[in-house]
């Protein structure tokens, strides 16, 4: 082994055959209770909650670990307006002649238009950026590796912290979204991922009643 880059052990505890299925059957049942929710309440959520929500996010796997993404935590309600006005100028570009026939039929069960009135009604706007390198102190590129890969399963981790902890959340993808960039002043290894609204539900939040696939739609067997 390498002595620049050490081994620690890893050890987890260890279950019976009827707690892992337990386990798997409880956390599955949990975790088929999240929505995507579009409908927010202003209602306040500490900062420090939010840190967590990211870092549980930022722990997941990585290629190479390289980590390549920065999590930007925004409540700033100026920010947020501006936010808003940006996506929703985009929004309505896309809405009225951008996307096709096809995609807009699509996603007529989920209600969605171009107002996006989430981005300043929820109280924390967190925008995943995506790090396509890395830059040195002296100017060097630093290349990352599948980072479309690695920032979709921070998201995913971070969405379901955000379960976890009693909140909801809603992965938007406003398009184009380089107006995130310069509103955020981000630098130039950085390219917007995702727009999550986190919070809590409105007290007159629905979501679409929509049933998901089973698993002889989702899983194909060589055994
Ligand atoms: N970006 C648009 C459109 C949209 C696209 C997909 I695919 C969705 O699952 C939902 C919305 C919007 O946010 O409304």
């Amino acid at each position: 082994m390498e002595k620049n880059h050490p081994f620690i052990s890893y050890t987890m505890k260890h279950y019976s055959e009827g707690k892992i299925a337990q386990n798997a059957k409880e956390f599955r049942d949990w975790a088929e209770t999240r929505r995507s929710v579009r409908h927010f309440s202003d209602k306040h959520v500490p900062i420090e909650v939010m840190e967590e929500l990211i870092m549980t996010g930022s722990s997941a796997p990585s290629a190479a670990h390289k980590q390549p993404w920065t999590f930007c935590l925004i409540s700033n309600k100026e920010l947020k307006a501006k936010l808003r006005e940006l996506a929703e100028e985009e929004e309505y570009r896309s809405y009225n002649g951008r996307m096709s026939e096809e995609w807009i039929k699509d996603l007529e069960p989920l209600g969605t238009d171009w107002h996006k009135e989430f981005i300043d009604v929820a109280p924390w706007i967190v925008i995943i950026m995506k790090r396509a390198y890395e830059v040195d102190a002296e100017g060097n590129k630093l290349n990352n590796y599948y980072v479309s890969e690695s920032v979709g399963l921070a998201a995913g981790f971070f969405l379901m912290a955000v379960h976890n902890a009693g909140l909801v959340a809603l992965t938007h993808t406003p398009s184009p979204m380089n107006f995130i960039s310069k509103a955020l002043n981000r630098p130039e290894n950085e390219r917007p991922y995702l727009l999550i609204p986190v919070g809590f539900p409105a007290d007159n939040a629905v979501v679409p009643n929509l049933s998901r696939k089973l698993k002889d739609r989702v899983i194909e067997y060589y055994l």
